[in-house]
C-alpha cells in the first residue's frame, strides 16, 4: 500500500520537469521500484563538451573574482530552494534510486546540512601569516578558486554528493559541470531546476555556474580528460577510479576520488549487544545494502558471536521488505537486475568458500512486480576470503570471529578498501586503541555508531582502494581552491633568505 506516496508525473511535475523535457530521447530511465518508465532523456552529444567547457571556463572568470561571502548568498538561496522542494526532491530519490521515502528526505536534509555549512565556509576561506626570517617582511598565504570542477556521481546518493561537491565549490569560486550516474539523471536534472530557482533570487550569476550532462562515460572521460577543469571529484566503483584518476594525473588535475567501501564492525565482548544489533540492522540493511558505508563485515569476539548471530538472524526475519515508498518498509528494491544477480553470485562464491548463509533470496511475493527485491544476507564465514575482502553492493552480512583484539583490528585492515568502520565496546581501551595509529585504517572510525550515516561537518572519505579524496565538512574546501604563498617587502632593503649574498 502505498499511503501518502505521491504519482511519480506529479513528483517530476512539482519540480518543473515538463513532459517535453522527459520524452523522445535516448535514455530510458527506469525506476527500480516496479521497472516503470520515468522518462527517455536527450543525452549530451560528446561533442557539446568543448562548448560546455568553454562555459564554465567563463563562467569562472567572472565567478573567482565575486566576494565568497556573496558567493554564500547563492548557497544561502540554494539551501532555501531546497527546503521548499524536500518533500518531491526526496520523493524522487526513492523514485529514481529506489530509497525508502525516510532516507531520501535524509538525503535531501543532507543538502541542506551542507549549504547551511558551505554559507558559514564561505566567510572563512582562512589563509596562514607566516613569520619570515628577513626583516621588514611578512608571509601570508592566500586561497584562491582553482576553476571549474568537474563532479562525476554515483546512483546510491544521486543527489547529497552532488551537493557536498557542488555547495563548497561554488562558495570557493569555482562552477560546476556535473555528470550524474545514467541510473539517476532526473534527480539531477531537478537539482538544476531548483538551483536555477536559487540563480534567479540571486540576481547576477553568471552563466554555467552548473552545467548537468546527461548520458555514459564519455562525458566523464572528456571531463577527466580537460586541462580546462583542473579539479575532478569523483564518486563511484574503484574501476571508474582506475579509469579517471591517470587521465587527471597525465595532466596534473587534482582528483577527489571517494570510491568503493568495506566497512566493519568489531564488537568486542563489553559491547552492549542490544545497541549494537540496531546498528548492525541499520548500517547492514539500510538503503538495501547500497552506501559506499554500509555495514559488509561484522568481527564478534568469539564469545558473542553466536549470539550476535541469533538476535541479527531475529531481527532479519521480521524485515519489511518491499515497496520503498509504502509505510513501515525498510529494505527496498536494489538498483537493477546486474545487482541483484551481483548478490546472488557473492552468496554462492561464500558458500563455496566454506560459508553458512541465511535469507539472501529473491523476494516476488508481496512487492512490486518489476523491481529487484532481495531479503537481506547473513553469510557466517570460517576466513575472511576472496569474497568477504570484494566489496557486492547488496545488503550482504558477511561475519568473522575473532579471539584478540589486535586480531579483530588486523583482520578490519585487511581488504582493499578503507572508507569507514566502527568499533562496539564499553571498555575504554580498545575503543582508544581502535582510534590511534595502530588502529582502523580507514577514513572514518567510529566507537558505538555504525559506519554508515555520516554527518556532514566531518571530512567524508577514505584510504586506499577508496582513493583518498575527502568531501563535504572540516577542511574539505581546501581542495576547491588553490594555495598561494606570498613573501611582502614592507622594507627599502633586498635581504635574500638562508643568508645568500648576490651583490651586484
Ligand atoms: C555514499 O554512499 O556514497 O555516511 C555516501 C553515509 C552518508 C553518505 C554515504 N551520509 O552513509
Amino acid at each position: 500500500m502505498k499511503d501518502n506516496a505521491m504519482s511519480h508525473e506529479t513528483t517530476l511535475a512539482n519540480l518543473g520537469l515538463s513532459a517535453a523535457e522527459l520524452t523522445g530521447g535516448t535514455l530510458k530511465v527506469t525506476s527500480p521500484i516496479d521497472g516503470r518508465l520515468l522518462a527517455e532523456l536527450p543525452e549530451t552529444p560528446a561533442s557539446d563538451m568543448p562548448s560546455i567547457i568553454a562555459r564554465a571556463a567563463s563562467a569562472f572568470k567572472a565567478w573567482r573574482v565575486v566576494p565568497a561571502p556573496r558567493r554564500g548568498e547563492l548557497i544561502r538561496l540554494l539551501g532555501e530552494e531546497l527546503r521548499a522542494a524536500k518533500d518531491d526532491l526526496g520523493a524522487l530519490v526513492s523514485w529514481e534510486a529506489g530509497k525508502i521515502t525516510s532516507e531520501g528526505l535524509g538525503e535531501v536534509q543532507e543538502m541542506i546540512d551542507i549549504c547551511d555549512f558551505a554559507v558559514g565556509q564561505s566567510r572563512q576561506l582562512y589563509g596562514l601569516t607566516i613569520a619570515s626570517e628577513r626583516p621588514g617582511h611578512r608571509m601570508m598565504e592566500t586561497w584562491h578558486p582553482a576553476g571549474p570542477v568537474g563532479v562525476i556521481t554515483a546512483f546510491n546518493f544521486p543527489v547529497a554528493v552532488w551537493s557536498w561537491n557542488t555547495a563548497l565549490a561554488l562558495i570557493c569560486g569555482d562552477p560546476v559541470i556535473w555528470k550524474p550516474s545514467e541510473k539517476t539523471p532526473l534527480t539531477a536534472l531537478a537539482c538544476q531546476k531548483i538551483f536555477e530557482r536559487a540563480l534567479a533570487r540571486f540576481g547576477d550569476a553568471p552563466e554555467g555556474l552548473n552545467q548537468v550532462l546527461i548520458g555514459g562515460a564519455d562525458l566523464g572521460r572528456a571531463l577527466a580528460a580537460s586541462e580546462e577543469v583542473p579539479v575532478i571529484s569523483a564518486t563511484g566503483s574503484t574501476r571508474m577510479g582506475r579509469a579517471v584518476a591517470p587521465v587527471v594525473a597525465e595532466r596534473f588535475g587534482k582528483c577527489i576520488l571517494e570510491l568503493c567501501g568495506n566497512n566493519a564492525m568489531i564488537v568486542g565482548p563489553s559491547a552492549d549487544l542490544e545497541m549494537a544489533v540496531r546498528a548492525i540492522v541499520f548500517s547492514a540493511v539500510g538503503t538495501a545494502g547500497q552506501r559506499c558505508t554500509s555495514l559488509r563485515r561484522l568481527i564478534a569476539h568469539t564469545s558473542v558471536k553466536d549470539e550476535l548471530v541469533a538476535r541479527l538472524k531475529k531481527a532479519y526475519a521480521g524485515l519489511p521488505i518491499g515497496d520503498p515508498q509504502a509505510d513501515g518498509t525498510l529494505v527496498g528494491p536494489l538498483v537493477d537486475e546486474d545487482a541483484g544477480e551481483a548478490m546472488t553470485a557473492a552468496l554462492e562464491a561464500a558458500r563455496a568458500e566454506g560459508g553458512t548463509v541465511h535469507g539472501g533470496a529473491r523476494v516476488t511475493e508481496g512487492v512490486p512486480a518489476g523491481g529487484v527485491y532481495m531479503a537481506p544476507a547473513i553469510a557466517v564465514m570460517p576466513a575472511q576470503t576472496g569474497t568477504v575482502k570484494t566489496e557486492t553492493f547488496a545488503p550482504i552480512l558477511y561475519v568473522l570471529g575473532y579471539d584478540s583484539f589486535e586480531e579483530a583490528v588486523a583482520l578490519q585492515n585487511d581488504v582493499p578498501q578503507g572508507l569507514s568502520s566502527c568499533v562496539f565496546t564499553l571498555n575504554m581501551r580498545e575503543a582508544e586503541a581502535f582510534l590511534s595509529a595502530a588502529g582502523s585504517d580507514c577514513g572514518i572510525a567510529n566507537v558505538n555508531v555504525g559506519p554508515s550515516g555520516a554527518e556532514i561537518g566531518g571530512a567524508f572519505g577514505g584510504e586506499k582502494e577508496t582513493g583518498g579524496g575527502r568531501e563535504s565538512g572540516s577542511d574539505a574546501w581546501k581542495a576547491y581552491m588553490r594555495r598561494q604563498t606570498n613573501t611582502v617587502n614592507y622594507s627599502a632593503e633586498l635581504p635574500l633568505a638562508q643568508g645568500v649574498k648576490f651583490d651586484i
